[in-house]
């Protein structure tokens, strides 16, 4: 498998970026994509990753300079039909890497226009990409990512992908139930659906990757050079929930736990993310194939999650509390959840376990940063599920598209 040609679509981001250096490492021709837009939305929601990223010129600059190979950078928007599939047609991808969507459940539920932009967004690049495939790359294996919130949260056990059902004496096996609690979540059941469908009606192969929320920033790649490092986000929309308690541990804020904390999601170590594409580039879909694996390693309740900070943080002398704030989200406070994820581990994962010397490693770096933190991104997010009111409602600037203008 090793020397064929790889393109990491959302390369510019948290995940893509060392995903993208992992697969070189792996002597992969990688092909890293992405049209900045995050760094644009940082800009209006005021918000900035905690550890300096360098330009995406200056990342493959370095990783050549390190003697590890090259990276060839492209700058496309997944929105923009005809360069996406020019990019399609003159590289000849063996794999797709699809990281490029508007990935923040706050972001998303802002207000109609970052509900709408979301969307169109992430379901329009995902189509614009499977019609590419179709016409240039049919044998090109995609690997999307997707999201273990596809499913929501419901009273029995979540399979991976497929549940069989008996109904009315008669037997059939159909894709799992999906309840999703954002406009963000639900772009990406949209997509599973369009892209479930291409692989029946076209023989795309196709896995979607289920993955639960991540945490850490650190990778071997990562942790090369400075300039190789990756975004951390730690505020209300961006910031995923560890990543977040680990910062206000480290800056002495109190932990902010939505409702009573009884919200169980899958978590991983961002180096098991790494492995998890890799093997599903190693182990394709066959042509015609749509294959679901849930790509997380444990799961924890929002509370339990609280506390293992706490007590990491407690390890060292320092005290950290926890606060119960009134949840602004639309969500089960307290709820049954067991999904599998056993397809992964079949085809080989050794999963990292989060480990207190993890959430001490990433406190290390927080601290390394402080002077970055910026202490009004640090607390309750202020975006409210309920609320529903459009940019004129609220009188707020206007929401970045992907097709503006882009910024280094
Ligand atoms: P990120 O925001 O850091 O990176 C996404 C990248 O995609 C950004 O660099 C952005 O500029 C790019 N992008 C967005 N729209 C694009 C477009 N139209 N054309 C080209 N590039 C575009 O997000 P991340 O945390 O790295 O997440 C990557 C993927 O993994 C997302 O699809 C997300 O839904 C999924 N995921 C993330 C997590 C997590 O905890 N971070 C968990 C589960 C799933
Ligand atoms: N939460 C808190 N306090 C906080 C932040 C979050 O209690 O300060 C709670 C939320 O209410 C939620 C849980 O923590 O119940 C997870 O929130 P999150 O922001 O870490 O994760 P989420 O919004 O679900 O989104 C993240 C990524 C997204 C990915 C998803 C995986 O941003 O791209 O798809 O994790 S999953 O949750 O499995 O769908």
């Amino acid at each position: 498998m090793r020397n064929r040609t790889v393109i990491v679509l959302g390369a510019d981001g948290y995940l893509g970026w060392p995903q993208a250096m992992h697969l070189s490492s792996q002597g992969y021709r990688v092909i890293a994509v992405d049209n900045l837009v995050r760094r644009r939305w940082d800009l209006e929601c005021g918000t900035s990753s905690l550890i300096p990223i360098s330009t995406m010129e200056r990342r493959v600059e370095r990783w050549r300079e390190l003697g590890r190979g090259d990276i060839e950078w492209r700058l496309v928007d997944l929105t923009d039909a005809e360069a996406l599939s020019d990019l399609i047609a003159s590289t000849k991808p063996d794999a797709v890497v699809h990281f490029a969507e508007q990935r923040s459940a706050p972001f998303s539920m802002v207000d109609r226009e970052h509900a709408v932009m979301t969307q169109l967004n992430n379901v329009a690049g995902t189509l614009n990409l499977l019609f590419a495939l179709h016409e240039h790359a049919p044998e090109c294996h995609l690997v999307k990512l997707g999201t273990m919130g596809e499913y929501g949260t419901p009273n029995i056990d979540i399979e991976e992908g497929f549940i069989t059902i008996e109904h009315n004496g008669r037997t059939d096996t159909l894709p799992y139930p999906k309840l999703p609690g954002s406009f963000y979540h639900l772009s990406k059941v949209h997509d599973s659906h369009n892209i479930h469908f291409t692989c029946r009606a076209w023989g795309i192969a196709a896995t979607d990757l289920n993955q639960g929320v991540v945490y850490g920033c650190t990778t071997p790649e990562t942790a090369l050079h400075p300039e190789l490092a990756t975004r951390f986000d730690y505020d209300g929309i961006w910031g995923t929930v560890l990543n977040r308690f680990i910062v206000q541990s480290a800056i002495g804020k109190p932990l902010t736990v939505y409702g009573s904390g009884g919200q169980t999601r899958g978590f991983l170590d961002i180096r098991d993310t790494m492995a998890c594409v890799q093997l599903s580039i190693e182990h394709p879909a066959q042509p015609g194939e749509f294959r679901v694996f849930n790509q997380f390693t444990e799961q924890f309740s929002v509370l339990q999650l609280a506390e293992l900070v706490r007590d990491a943080r407690a390890a060292h002398g320092g005290e950290t509390t926890i606060d119960h704030t009134p949840n602004p989200r639309f969500e089960k406070d307290t709820h049954f959840y067991n999904a599998k994820h056993q397809l992964l581990v079949d085809l080989g994962l050794e999963a990292h376990k989060l480990r207190s010397t993890l959430i001490d490693s990433v406190i290390a770096t927080v601290e390394e940063h402080i002077d970055r933190v910026d202490l009004s991104q640090v607390g309750v997010s202020d975006v409210e599920w309920t609320t529903g009111r459009s940019r004129a409602a609220t009188g707020k600037a206007q929401v970045a598209t992907p097709a503006a203008e882009t910024v280094a």
